[in-house]
């Protein structure tokens, strides 16, 4: 029971997700360009070759007409990618109003924005009515694709309802359901008003999976108090005796391709290009996506104190922070970007001279060599997420480090706190003074225990692979579905 067999065939897996791994741009009236974006999830599965994966998601646009949807269903299906049609009004209520201004900051722990908060409360049912709506869509599309023997892998906050709408068209369907962000504490979840709904509709999965391990035993926490069913070691049990796994999957990366990366001659020429520039100078970096949970005000507050207590280091160092910016229809969005250009004009202002400033800030997105040069030629990587499900971030950092052995300062509230925190240097970025005298060690540390840090985190890293990650939930998902639930029946 439950063996994992060494040799599988080529296992179908349908990942839905709620948004596809594609970017597609309208050309004409049935014509479409497409591009594949290569995030975290993508090259994992690329790497696993004993599942043939197809994507199901919402390709970001709005296609009103037949003729436009039914050209894009085509682009898209060479690329193994099926679309879920969501009209505005859906995206509206569903996307950008349920999940991403009430379950994201809660999740988060960050609360709703303080201005909205009760018009927030007014439009509750309606937005989470639209969020059954639009699962129920993706459960639809599912259901038009699906083989037997498939695995259905559902994605993130998005799609907690997914796997429910799922298991009640068809109870055999193996249905895993993974969550990208932390699941906060049961007494945060608890203020939810459709709490308890979310909760039955996830366990409806036969395998639940988060980061780590505080987030499931906050999920198992969650579903015996609000729900007063039983928490077991390997999961929570219905009133019925029927068993949903519930474990940690610490994502990875896929670490190969980071590494391969340094050796491309346009990459080697970048890093010698950037190595130059910031000669005589050592070089902080910091790269998020520009969203409240990443913590960058915090971030350059604490490098003003750093600046503000050693005068030594006013010239010798600087602050490279690369932020992407996101969701920038959302006004609580545009506030921070405009509080951290900001204080980084005060900073620049107050410390900077004519010919250097310590912050070079940029508003966007770096392609993946010019990334992989900015990783391996600073000295120091600055991670400071109130809260954050893992950061990917700090894994890249580590795998393109192996020349430098740079010190990665990381946020003891990201879920990569747990797997890197041996190597990195932890701190409270809500403590700025703390997260100042890291600063502080992290530049005048030896190399030796440079080089001792980096190594365990390096091998962590390149052992624990996005696509091992995939594999251990997929074959989990595939093994022991319906042996968990015939063990407890007996
Ligand atoms: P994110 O919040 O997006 O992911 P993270 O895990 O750090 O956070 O991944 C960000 C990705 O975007 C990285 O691959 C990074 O290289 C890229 N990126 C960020 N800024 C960039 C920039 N300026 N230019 C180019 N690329 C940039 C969510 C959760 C995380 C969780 C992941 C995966 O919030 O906690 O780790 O999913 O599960």
């Amino acid at each position: 029971e439950g063996a994992v067999p060494e040799e599988l065939p080529t296992q179908r897996l349908l990942v839905v997700a709620n948004r596809l791994p594609v970017s597609a741009v309208r050309r004409g009236e049935d014509s479409w360009s497409l591009e594949i974006s290569a995030g975290g999830l993508v090259s994992a599965l690329l790497g696993v070759k004993e599942f043939e994966a197809r994507w199901i998601g919402w390709a970001g646009v709005n296609v009103p007409d037949e003729v436009g949807q039914k050209a894009l269903t085509k682009a898209l299906a060479e690329k193994r990618c099926i679309p879920v049609f969501l009209d505005e009004e859906i995206v509206h209520q569903y996307y950008n109003g349920y999940c991403n201004n009430i379950l994201w900051p809660l999740f988060h722990y960050l609360g709703l924005p303080q201005e909205d908060r009760l018009a927030t409360t007014r439009s509750f049912q309606s937005q989470f009515a639209a969020y059954k709506k639009a699962n129920q869509m993706f459960a639809d599309v599912v259901n038009q694709h699906y083989e037997e023997g498939d695995v259905v892998w559902c994605h993130d906050y998005h799609l907690m309802f997914l796997p429910e709408c799922l298991k009640r068209h068809n109870s055999n369907m193996k249905v895993g359901w993974f969550l990208h962000t932390p699941f906060p504490s049961s007494e945060i979840h608890r203020t939810l008003p459709s709490r308890s709904e979310l909760l039955r509709a996830v366990l409806a999965a036969d395998l639940v999976g988060f980061h780590t391990y505080d987030y499931a035993r906050h999920f198992v926490s969650a579903c015996t108090r609000i729900l007063g069913l039983e928490g077991t070691p390997e999961g929570v049990e219905d009133d019925q005796g029927r068993l949903t796994r519930v474990a940690a999957f610490p994502i990875g990366i896929d670490s190969e391709r980071f590494i391969r990366a340094l050796e491309v001659p346009q990459v080697e020429e970048h890093i010698k290009e950037l190595t130059d520039r910031f000669a005589g100078r050592k070089v902080m970096l910091g790269v998020d996506r520009l969203d409240m949970i990443k913590g960058i005000p915090q971030k350059i507050l604490a490098f003003e104190k750093f600046l503000e207590e050693n005068p030594y280091w006013r010239d010798r160092v600087v602050l490279l922070q690369i932020a992407v910016p996101t969701r920038t229809d959302v006004p609580e969005y545009q506030k921070l970007t405009s509080q951290v250009h900001e204080i980084v004009g005060r900073i620049n202002g107050r410390f900077g001279t004519l010919t250097r400033v310590p912050i070079h800030h940029l508003d966007r997105s770096l392609d993946f060599h010019a990334l992989c040069a900015l990783y391996a030629v600073t000295d120091v990587a600055l991670v400071t997420s109130l809260r954050d499900g893992m950061n990917l971030v700090s894994y890249e950092y580590v795998a393109c480090q192996d020349t430098k052995k740079g010190v990665l300062i990381l946020s003891e509230f990201a879920g990569a706190a747990q797997s890197l925190g041996a190597g990195a240097l932890l701190v409270n970025p809500w403590n700025i003074t703390e997260v100042a005298s890291a600063i502080g060690k992290a530049l005048n540390m030896s190399d030796e225990e440079r080089e001792m840090r980096h190594q365990l985190n390096f091998l962590h890293v390149t052992e624990h692979t996005a696509q091992q990650w995939a594999e251990t939930f997929v074959r989990l998902v595939m093994t022991n579905a319906s042996g968990a639930v015939a063990a407890i029946q007996v």
